[in-house]
This record gives C-alpha cells, structure tokens and sequence, in this order.
C-alpha cells in the first residue's frame, strides 16, 4: 500500500499553479487532483514514486472539503492501472485475414477508423453512424464528442451511459425545479440538516467517504432514514431503516405523504407562496392509504409513522436519492413523489433543506450538461429550443439549421445497432457488461457494420471492435470534472503516458481532420475548455466565469458561474457581458478591490426555484407496479447493483490485484428462507433465469435481504453476469431502464442442469 501519511500532503491546493498540468520528476512534489472513479470526485495528491505502480504514490490532500483526504481502495490504488501491461498501449485493428485485433500504427488505425464511418454514412446516411459516450468522461471530452457527432458526423445519433445512471432524477429536477444539478447544496450541508432520507443508496459501499457526512449528522443529533430493500452497511448506521420490496418506491413516498397531509403537518406557507400543483399531488397521495402502501411496499404501517416522525420534526431536513428508485421504469415518477415530500413540508428551497440526487460516474454531473446526451447542447441548453441552437451554432461556426436533432436514448440506441446504425464509436463505456440485457446488446454490436472504441483497457466490448484506440487516463491528462455537488474541478496531469497512447481530444481532432473538419477540434484541454466556456455561457449550466486558472487556485467552482468580467478578460461571447437566462442567481458576485469575480453558486433555489414563475412544481403522480411482476414461473425478485471494489462494468478495477482479491466474482445474495426453499448450499451454485437470459453464480447467504428478493453485483461479465437477465423497459420519460427490478427464478445449479433449456 503506497498510501502515504498526511506529512506527505502537498502545501494546500497549491495555488498558482501552471493550470493545465506539469510532469514532477521523481522526489518532487505531489499534483494536487481527483480521483479517476466515482462523483465524489475525492481530492487526492499524486507524487513521483519510483517503483510504486505508474510510477506514481497517492498522498492525502485533506484540505479539500468533500473527503479532507480520505479516499477508498479504489481510489488509493488507481495508479495501479497505468502500469504496462495492464493497460492498452498502442492501437489494435482487425485483420481482415486472421478476423483477430492485431497491433498497428496510428495512422492505419486512424485511416480505418475514418474509412469505416465514411463509409457507412455515405452509403447509408449520416444518421447511420452512432456515438456513445461516457460519465467517466472530462468535460472537454463530452463536448468535443457531442460536438463531432454533430459538426463532424453530422448525426442525431448520439447518447450515453449516464441515460443508465442518474436520467430519471434529472428529469424529475427538471420537472420540479427547471434545473438539473444533483446536489443543490455542498455535501457539507448534510451533517448540519436535522434528518436524511437516503433512498436507495448504498453510500458506504458507493462512495465511502461521504459517509462522514452522516455519522457527523448523528453525532450533532440528527437522524439518517435508509429506505433500501438490504440491510446494507449504509442501512446498518441509519436510525431507522425501511426495506420496501424492489420497484415500490413510489408507493412509500407517496404513503408518507399521505401521513404527512392526514397529520397536518404540511407548511402551508411554502406550499402557496413557493410551489404549484399542490392540489392535485395532494389528491394522488390522499388515495394512498398507509395500510395499502404496506400491502405495496411490505413496509409496516408503524415505520411509516415514524419516517414522517422523524422527518417532520427538526426544521430543516432533506431527501438524497440514489438509483434505487431512480433506476426503474418509473424513476421520474418516483423522485417526483419524494421531491413532493420535501415540498409539501417546505423542506426545500431554504438552507440545509432540500432534495438531492448523488450522481454516480466521475463525471456524471458535466456529462449530462455539454452535449453528449441525445437532446442535449452544450450548457445545459435543449437541442430542440431554436435560441440555444442559435447560440451553440455561432460557437461552432456553423448554420443552425445544420444541427441535427435529438436522437435515439442510450438503450434504444444499443438496440437499434446493425438496423438502422450501421456503425458506432464508443468512448468511455463497456456496454456488453452494463447495458440491460446485455446478450441482446453484445449481438447488435456484433452485427455492426463497424464498431471502433477508444478505451484504456481491452474491455470486453472494446473486444468485438474493427479498431480499439488506446487512449490517455486521468494522471496522464488534463481535464475538468462536475462532481455530484455541481462543483467544477480541475485534474492536473501528473506523468507522462506511454508512447503509443494519444487522448481521446486527439482521436476526435484526427478523426475530425480526416473528416474534412480540420478546425475545431483542439488537443489542448485547455483550448477545449475556453470554447465550451462560450459555448455554455448564458446557459443553465453556466461555466463562462471558470478558467482553469481559477480551478487551479480554489476548491473548485460551483457551477452556475456566469463571467462577470473576472480577471480583466472579455466577457465569455466576447461581447464583454454573458447573456441573459432565466436561471436563479443565488450567488452573490464578490466584490473584489480590483476585479470582480462572480463567486459560483453552492447553494440553488434559495429565493426562487428555475421556472420562469420562481415556483417549484408539484408531481401529480400515482403508483404503479414495475414492468415486470413475479409470477408462478419467475416467483422472485431480482435487484443489481454494485459492491465497494469493484467499479461498474469492472473494466478497470478487475485490473487491479488488491480489488480483485477483495471481490473476486459475481454472487447471488439470498434469504436463508428463500435458501431452504430451494436447497441452496452457501458458496455453491445458483442458476438464475429471467425472460432475457440465465446468469450463474456462488449464494451468498444472508438475512440482510428480503425473503422475496435475490441481490446481483452487476461488475462481471461472462456466465455470471447480471445484465444476461435485466429488464431493458424504459421511463417514459427519462427513458431509464428497469435495472432495479424484474422477475426471476432461483435454482440450485445441479437441479437447473435438469430441468428445461436455456432461454434466450
Ligand atoms: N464501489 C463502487 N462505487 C461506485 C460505483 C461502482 O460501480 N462501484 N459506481 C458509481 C456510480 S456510476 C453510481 S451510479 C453510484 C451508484 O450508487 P448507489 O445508488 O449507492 O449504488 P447501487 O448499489 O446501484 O444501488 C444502491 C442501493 O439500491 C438498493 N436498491 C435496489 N433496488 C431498490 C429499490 O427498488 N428501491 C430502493 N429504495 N433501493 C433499491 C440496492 O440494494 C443498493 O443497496 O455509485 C458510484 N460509486
Ligand atoms: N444491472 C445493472 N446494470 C447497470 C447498473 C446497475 O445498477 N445495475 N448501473 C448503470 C450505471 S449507473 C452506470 S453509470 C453504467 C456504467 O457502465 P459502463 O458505461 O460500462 O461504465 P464503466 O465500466 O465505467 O465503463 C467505462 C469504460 O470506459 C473506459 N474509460 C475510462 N476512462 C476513459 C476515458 O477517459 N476515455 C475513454 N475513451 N475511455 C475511458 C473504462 O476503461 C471502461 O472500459 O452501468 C449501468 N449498468
Ligand atoms: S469514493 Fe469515489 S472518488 Fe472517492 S476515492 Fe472512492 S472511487 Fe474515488
Ligand atoms: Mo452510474
């Protein structure tokens, strides 16, 4: 373990900086950044180490706020993937004589890459070639990519993995308050509020550090509510913990809101001067009665009333939502009903109160934000609103009226691949492990007419490739990060990479110039950053006033940020002054002797929520059961999701030694009832079978989880993959697929062995 004392630590963020990254020589000092994985984005210092994996220590950077230097295995081994050997490092072409991915240069695989998406659009049209991205991805790199599906490829067809991740709740944010941005206040705030809901997050194993947040809130006397359907380690340090059945969600909220209006404890204050749609949300939850919400949910009347106990009696409390109930069929429905719960309680649009969603992937928060979403423009801004068409066109110096529209979502696009797609670059994802019904989705890939992938590693998708484009990773780079706070963060490249490694802003400007587009795409992140600064300006997502300057001498900057004139520059459009928006200003500019600087904006909606009108809006929505029910054939639920080690499609961390040694393999979590049912021997064997497909995998015997429910970790490809049985059914709205609940059945390996064929 190479994880150094605090004595290590570099002086504090080390202010003044050269922005855009140095290369210390070994001894030297350490690079202040962030961590390469999940949305905490925790600050970490990376120090020449000879020896020491990728050539660099990990050292404690404790002085910025989110972890104040505590990391989790993931982070404090992350170096250990820009090893050789390890990692890609040169590009791999197919060969059209062996059929297998061989080593080339470059310029071969950059000419291939080419020929193959000309090809394709040419003779199918340029909506035939499709891209997908990434949450893992900066943002430079999001928007070049949305950029070049768009300026270059000139398709509609681009989407990406964090439609799979945090969708719904964006959609619901948007619905509740006209702006998506995960967390409106610091996680910070979280230790000051009165009483946490956590729905559906498995914080402890998902994002380790913050879980100090917690203990800190009950320490100073508040209370932490888990609502998840296991007992997990987060469950385990909560005050009261309800275990409603998978995909019933919904049901509670809306239940204890039922209490909250029959207990007269709405603040009817807030409800008329800040919100609309009272009435009929009110009427929704009024039909949900607490005895038919336990009928739902199996959550026991008494918990109910005291969930609403707990929540209703400090001042200030919050609701932080993770993709247990975001990630089903209705997802957007159900953050609705928990964001109604905060309203209706005027548990919001104040300080240390409100909704929140924790965002998963690194960059999950900017990846939704500049473009790579299928109806999505830089800044936040809609694909299909004429002024922001206008505005991102003029960026990029082309008509608007070339701008395509909005495209097919992250699942309907993976289906739709060898149909009407012919041909797909993929950036940043590993969809033959992570996308629903993944079998499905590994054969579409297949019949692609040309499939190219930049990755680090030779994931399993990149495996089915035409050409795997080895590219740089975080220490090796430069970049910009959104934490799940909204918090603009600068990672600094710490080393050097391989020689026959180019980033992903290289690929896109090659491709682009072989493309015909020789201007536009630049290599330097920087360069990239100063245009999506313009580009976002007078957007919801406003980052004209972050320079890497500023991210390089503050803990980062909450974003919106309009430039106000800061450092002597002109204003972001070059016009002197951001454009108008009707997005809340809740930060105040600082008043600087020599310049004014606008501050960024921590906390949202404290006066006025986003709505033209200043209000936030009501959900009127009601229960309804998940797209698939258990029935006599599929009799028990399924449930997925992740485990401290491993990180998502496991494409990384499955590299590494030490996590692997702590999670080696995928399991079948299960009841000690359900176990005697069928026989099941701890360690041995389950046959798992859904309507998509069959997965394999070791019980894990626990009373941590329901009776009614098995438990996968989704991080393993092969016969024990998770997503071989989940449901693709999507939110209406947010177009989410079902990976939290669908219908299965449980065997013993041997017995299964016996009984009726696979299904497919
Ligand atoms: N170790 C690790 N950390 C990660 C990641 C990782 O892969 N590994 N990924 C990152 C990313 S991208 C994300 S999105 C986050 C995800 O972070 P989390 O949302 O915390 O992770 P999950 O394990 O998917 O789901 C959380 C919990 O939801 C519960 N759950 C399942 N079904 C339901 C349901 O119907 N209702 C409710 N209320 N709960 C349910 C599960 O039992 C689980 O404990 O983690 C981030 N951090
Ligand atoms: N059953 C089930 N399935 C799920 C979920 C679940 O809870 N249950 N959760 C869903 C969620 S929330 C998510 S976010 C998805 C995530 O699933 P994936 O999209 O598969 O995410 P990763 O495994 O992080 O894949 C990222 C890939 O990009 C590579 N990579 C990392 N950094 C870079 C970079 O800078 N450039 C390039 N070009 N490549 C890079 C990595 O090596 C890896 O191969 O999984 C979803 N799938
Ligand atoms: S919690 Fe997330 S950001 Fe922090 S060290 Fe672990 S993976 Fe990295
Ligand atoms: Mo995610």
């Amino acid at each position: 373990m190479h994880f150094t004392a605090p004595s290590a630590t570099p002086p504090a963020a080390a202010g003044g900086e050269p922005a855009g990254g140095r290369r210390p020589a070994p001894g030297g000092p350490a690079t202040p950044t962030h961590c390469p994985y999940c949305a905490l984005q925790c600050g970490m210092g990376l120090a020449p180490a000879e020896g020491e994996p990728g050539g660099l220590a990990v050292v404690e950077r404790p002085e910025f706020p989110v972890n104040r230097g505590a990391l989790c295995g993931k982070g404090r081994t992350a170096p250990a993937l820009l090893a050789r050997g390890v990692r890609l490092t040169g590009p791999l072409v197919r060969s059209p004589v062996s059929g297998e991915l061989e080593p080339a240069d470059w310029r071969t695989a950059l000419d291939r890459v080419a020929r193959g998406l000309t090809g394709v659009g040419e003779s199918y049209g340029a909506d035939a070639c499709a891209v997908f991205g990434g949450g893992g991805l900066t943002n430079e790199k999001a928007y070049a990519l949305g950029k070049f599906a768009r300026v270059v490829l000139g398709t509609s067809q681009i989407d990406y993995n964090g439609r799979f991740c945090m969708s719904s709740a964006a959609a619901a944010h948007q619905k509740a308050f006209g702006l998506d941005r995960g967390l409106p206040f610091p996680l910070e705030d979280v230790s000051r509020t009165g009483c946490v809901i956590l729905v559906g997050s498995n914080l402890a194993e998902t994002m380790p550090p913050a879980l100090r947040h917690l203990t800190e809130l009950r320490e100073a006397g508040g209370t932490l509510i888990v609502v998840d359907p296991r007992r997990t380690r987060t469950a385990e340090a909560a005050d009261l913990h309800l275990a409603p059945r998978p995909g019933t969600d919904l049901a509670l909220a809306l239940g204890l809101l039922h209490l909250v209006v029959a207990q007269g404890l709405t603040d009817d204050e807030f409800v008329a001067e800040r919100t609309v749609g009272w009435p009929a949300a009110r009427a929704a939850a009024m039909a949900h009665w607490p005895e038919l919400v336990e009928r739902i949910t199996g959550v026991p009347v008494p918990q109910l009333r005291e969930a609403v106990r707990l929540f209703t009696a400090p001042r200030d409390a919050m609701v932080l939502t993770a993709r247990g109930p975001e990630q089903q069929s209705k997802g957007t429905d159900t953050v609705g009903a928990w964001i109604n719960l905060c309203l209706a309680t005027g548990r919001a649009g104040r300080p240390l109160s409100g909704y929140g969603c924790l965002t998963g992937q690194g960059n999950g928060q900017g990846g939704r934000e500049h473009g790579q979403k299928a109806d999505q423009l830089p800044g936040y801004r809609r694909l299909t609103d004429p002024a922001a068409r206008e505005h991102v066109a003029r960026v990029w110096g082309v008509p608007p009226q070339s701008l395509p529209g909005p495209g097919r979502s992250a699942y309907e696009l993976l289906d739709a691949l060898g149909g009407e797609l012919r041909a797909l670059l993929l950036m940043g994802s590993n969809p033959v492990v992570s996308a629903p019904r993944a079998a499905h989705v590994e054969e579409r890939l297949r019949s692609l007419d040309f499939l190219a992938v930049a990755d680090v590693v030779l994931s399993e998708t990149a495996r089915l490739a035409d050409v795997v484009l080895p590219v740089t990773q975080w220490a090796e780079e430069s970049g910009t990060t959104t934490s799940l706070e909204g918090r603009v963060l600068l990672r600094r490249q710490a080393v050097e990479p391989p020689d026959g490694v180019r980033s992903d802003l290289y690929v896109l400007h090659e491709l682009a110039a072989r493309l015909g587009v020789e201007k536009g795409f630049p290599t330097d992140p920087e360069e990239v950053f100063e245009e999506l600064r313009r580009a976002s300006a007078g957007g919801p997502a406003d980052y004209s006033g972050i320079t890497y300057r500023r991210l390089a001498e503050e803990q980062g900057v909450f974003w919106p940020c309009p430039d106000v004139g800061a450092d002597g520059d002109a204003g972001a459009d070059g016009s002197g002054r951001p454009e108008q928006s009707e997005r809340p200003e809740q930060g105040e500019p600082a008043v600087g002797a020599a310049h004014t600087r606008h501050p960024g904006t921590p906390r949202l909606f404290l006066d006025r929520f986003a709505h033209p009108d200043g209000r936030a809006r009501f959900a009127a929505v009601s229960h309804r059961p998940a797209a698939e029910e258990t029935d006599a054939e599929y009799p028990v639920v399924l449930t997925t999701g992740r485990v401290v080690a491993q990180y998502q499609s496991g494409a990384q961390t499955r590299r590494v030694a030490e996590l692997n040694a702590a999670a080696p393999g995928p399991f079948v979590e299960l009841h000690p009832r359900l176990a005697e049912r069928i026989g099941a021997v701890e360690g041995e064997p389950l046959v798992v079978v859904s309507r998509r497909g069959r997965a394999v995998a070791p019980a894990r015997i626990t009373g941590a989880v329901r009776p009614d429910t098995v438990f996968m970790p989704f991080h393993w490809p092969g016969g024990g993959r998770a997503n071989s049985l989940t449901n693709p059914a999507l939110d209406p709205t947010s177009r989410m697929p079902e990976f939290k609940t669908c219908a299965v059945r449980v065997e013993r390996a041997a017995q299964a062995d016996a009984g009726p064929g696979p299904v497919s």
